[in-house]
């Protein structure tokens, strides 16, 4: 497949990587290549200026890829029978028929959408609205769900805004201590390494905490080694250390957050002593780490998926807040707290209504003034919208029970990305109607009854926002393959065949964000003083930007935090057992997470051969304690069996791991699938699955 290259501005990068939340910029330029194009870094993007990882220089690999869908496919029953190529117009019009009709059988909500967090800020939004202005229904949520949802509830509990760093990247550089905890930037964010080694050279303690030696705990000075689900402990004993030794900032507690006492009262019983016996990390340890940090000049803490994919994730990352919090190192040079987003568009897909409970700019869809004014741009009446539907693996089991009938998944694959995924193999089985819009047929798709062919990132305009909260204009940097359209068209199109059509009448992608940057004034992620126009010119905004002339907002909570008192909230953490603790029968700890080379369910990276081929297969890390304690030999395999499933990998043994706990990437499907295994138990608040621990049996093959 060749597409042709578009000529385009000169001093706007030609794109974006698709991949993770970083975004560096990239150039399409000529090349030998069968497809005639390759990427390389560009000059023109601030954030990772000349700097694009393994996978940001492949990311064409897929787009050219062979198996790109190019036609829209039908097929009369889910999971078996041919597929058949068929006009946009039919699939259209059979789609909006099928839903039609089962709406007036079994109601609006009986359709569910299911969206994704590498989509623009314009396809976001409009998901979000497709739903409940052309379908009527409550039931749409994403795959963030899976990702920044305990981070985000965090933050929201904490600072009354979610905006996942509350500074931008070229702070750290200015941080004297960095807690880097549950998260592997060398692996995960490449091009923000360079950040952490200016740090450092220029003096900066670095901690790392993950129950694994990393590519990232390489640059640390103390890597801590926790069994996964201690964070809150070790942390209530850092918290402990500081209350006792008066290292705390008395003021900034006094002047700017409230619940200070019941942080007390909660770290407490957590000596250092105490914490040494509950996590084999050495009192010297703890204590040092504690005084370092608050009395560092500076300091910055940024968590990841390690410690908020968890049952307890919204606690534990409340407490990594605190560390922010109690210091005083937040709102000021050097200083912040940042859950480092995943996604492309981790930050903006979270913040434009595709969440269950959520209207664009981050607003309530329960707050009557937001339906009121969202419903208002929608040109729709209040009591029209829906209420609130339930998270993404709730829907699936909605899905499951029979009560969602039909689903459309734009920009994820939840068969592969979601826990316990046998339970949503068996339920998307049973739907009537499964509509995919996605370049390739993912494993969700092969019980699809229709897969209609999207965009990839090189051919769709429009903004993102990156991990820091810059939200900036992605061009359109080639043409669309074969009969493949705009996401946003598809959506658009659809609700012309489903009758709704007046509310989606957009002459192209600008006026989209347009409306969306009006849905947004005087919400939370307030993007109303933002246009295409001041993106181009400024390569970015940080919002919020509520007018024209804002300049936006790089760095947060200078003179305030955005609860109604202006304060920041400190809570007290009581740390809880995962949701299946190791016992006898199952004595080991399973942990998941990603490797350099591939992207998250690996629809795209297992079609790049030059990633493909330095991991082919997942391999499951084992310490050699475990490797001896179950008699592994040279070529052995090992079987992982969880109360869910059992399943074979292929070994490597590491002292970089804590003994009990064994890790398994997740970029695989079927047979190489570890979400067969992992526990489907949710944090009570942000609904997140407890991705990062289930207990298992370890034995030889
Ligand atoms: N190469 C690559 N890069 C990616 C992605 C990808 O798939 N591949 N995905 C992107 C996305 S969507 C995301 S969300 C981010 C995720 O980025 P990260 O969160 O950094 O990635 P993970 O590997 O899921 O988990 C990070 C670490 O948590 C550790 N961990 C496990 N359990 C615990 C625990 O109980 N406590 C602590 N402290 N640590 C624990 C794991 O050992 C792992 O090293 O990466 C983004 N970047
Ligand atoms: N065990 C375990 N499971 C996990 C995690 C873990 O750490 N451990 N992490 C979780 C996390 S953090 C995440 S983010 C999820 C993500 O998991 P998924 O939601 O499954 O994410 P992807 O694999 O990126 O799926 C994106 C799909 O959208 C398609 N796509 C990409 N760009 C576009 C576009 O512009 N338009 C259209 N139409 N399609 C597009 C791709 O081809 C791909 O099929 O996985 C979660 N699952
Ligand atoms: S760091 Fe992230 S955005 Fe940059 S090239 Fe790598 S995957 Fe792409
Ligand atoms: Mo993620």
């Amino acid at each position: 497949m060749k597409s042709p290259l578009l000529t385009i501005s000169t001093d706007q990068p030609s794109s974006h990587c698709c991949f993770c939340s970083m975004q560096c910029g990239l150039e399409i330029i000529p090349s030998e290549k069968t497809s005639g194009l390759i990427t390389k870094p560009s000059q023109n993007f601030p954030v990772a200026t000349g700097r694009l990882c393994q996978k940001g220089l492949n990311a064409l690999d897929h787009v050219f890829h062979a198996e790109r869908i190019l036609e829209p496919l039908a097929r009369s029953a889910n999971g078996s029978g041919r597929w058949q190529t068929v006009t946009w117009e039919h699939a259209y019009a059979d789609i909006a028929m099928r839903i039609q009709s089962l709406q007036s059988e079994h109601g609006a909500d009986a359709i569910g959408v299911y969206g994704g967090g590498s989509l623009t800020n314009e396809v976001c939004y409009l998901l979000g609205k497709f739903t409940r202005v052309a379908l009527r229904s409550k039931y749409i949520d994403y795959n963030g769900r899976y990702c920044m949802s305990s981070a985000a509830a965090a933050s929201n509990q904490a600072f009354g805004i979610d905006r996942g760093m509350t500074m931008p990247l070229s702070e750290i550089p200015n941080a004297k201590y960095l807690i880097l905890a549950g998260t592997n930037i060398a692996e995960c964010q490449p091009t923000m390494m360079p950040y952490l080694l200016e740090a450092k050279k220029k003096g900066a303690v670095i901690v790392t905490i993950d129950p694994r030696n990393t590519m990232t705990s390489k640059v640390a000075d103390i890597h801590v080694r926790l069994q996964p689900g201690f964070d809150s402990v070790f942390i209530n004993g850092l918290l402990h250390v500081m209350v006792e030794e008066k290292l705390v900032d008395e003021r900034f507690i006094q002047e700017r957050t409230s619940g200070f006492e019941s942080l007390k009262e909660a770290v407490k019983p957590f000596t250092p002593g105490r914490v040494e016996e509950l996590t084999g990390i050495l009192e010297p340890v703890i204590r040092t780490i504690a005084r370092g940090f608050a009395k560092a000049e500076t300091g910055i803490v940024l968590t990841a998926r390690g410690l908020e994919q968890q049952s307890n994730g919204v606690e534990n990352t409340l407490n990594y807040i605190n560390l922010s919090l109690v210091t005083g190192k937040i709102g000021r040079k050097g200083c912040g707290y940042g859950a480092v987003t995943g996604q492309a568009n981790g930050q903006g897909g979270r913040e434009h209504g595709q969440k269950a409970d959520q209207l664009p700019g981050y607003r309530s869809i329960e707050d009557p003034a937001a339906r009121e004014h969202v419903a208002g741009v929608w040109g729709i009446d209040p009591s029209e919208l829906p209420g609130k539907g339930v998270s993404a693996y709730e829907l699936l089991k909605k899905v499951d029970e029979g009560e969602i009938k039909a689903l459309i998944v734009l920009g994820s694959n939840p068969l592969v990305s979601s826990p316990n995924n046998r339970m949503v193999e068996r339920a998307l089985q049973k739907l009537d109607l499964l509509v995919v819009v996605d370049m390739f047929e993912t494993e969700t798709a092969r019980y699809a009854h229709y897969i209609l062919p999207g965009s990839s990132f090189a051919e769709a305009e429009g903004t993102m926002t990156n991990l820091e909260g810059r939200v900036f204009h992605r061009q359109k940097a080639m043409e669309l393959p074969g009969n493949s359209r705009l996401d946003y068209h598809i959506l658009c199109e659809l609700a012309e065949a489903l009758g709704r059509g007046a509310y989606f009448q957009y002459a192209g992608i600008e006026n989209v964000f347009r409306e969306l940057a009006a849905a947004t004034a005087g919400g939370k992620a307030d993007y109303s003083g933002i246009t295409y126009q001041r993106l181009q010119e400024e390569k970015g905004l940080f919002w919020p930007c509520p007018a024209p002339d804002h300049p936006g907002t790089p760095q947060l909570f200078a003179d305030h935090f955005h609860h109604p008192d202006g304060r920041a909230k400190l809570f007290g953490i009581q740390p809880k057992m995962p949701a299946e603790p190791i016992d006898a029968e199952y004595p080991f700890v399973l942990t998941t997470g990603r490797l350099a080379n591939h992207y998250l369910s690996g629809v795209q990276t297992r079609r790049t051969e030059a990633l493909n081929k330095k991991a082919p297969v997942p391999v499951a890390e084992v310490h050699p304690w475990l490797a001896k304690r179950i008699g592994l030999g040279m070529d052995s395999k090992i079987r992982i069996t969880s109360r869910r499933g059992s399943l074979v990998f292929e070994v490597k043994v590491t002292e970089g791991i804590q003994p009990r706990t064994v890790f398994v990437p997740f970029h695989w499907g079927d047979e190489h699938s570890i979400n067969v295994l992992t526990n489907d138990a949710l944090d009570p608040t942000s609904r997140m699955p407890e991705f990062k621990i289930c207990a298992v049996q370890v034995e030889r093959v």
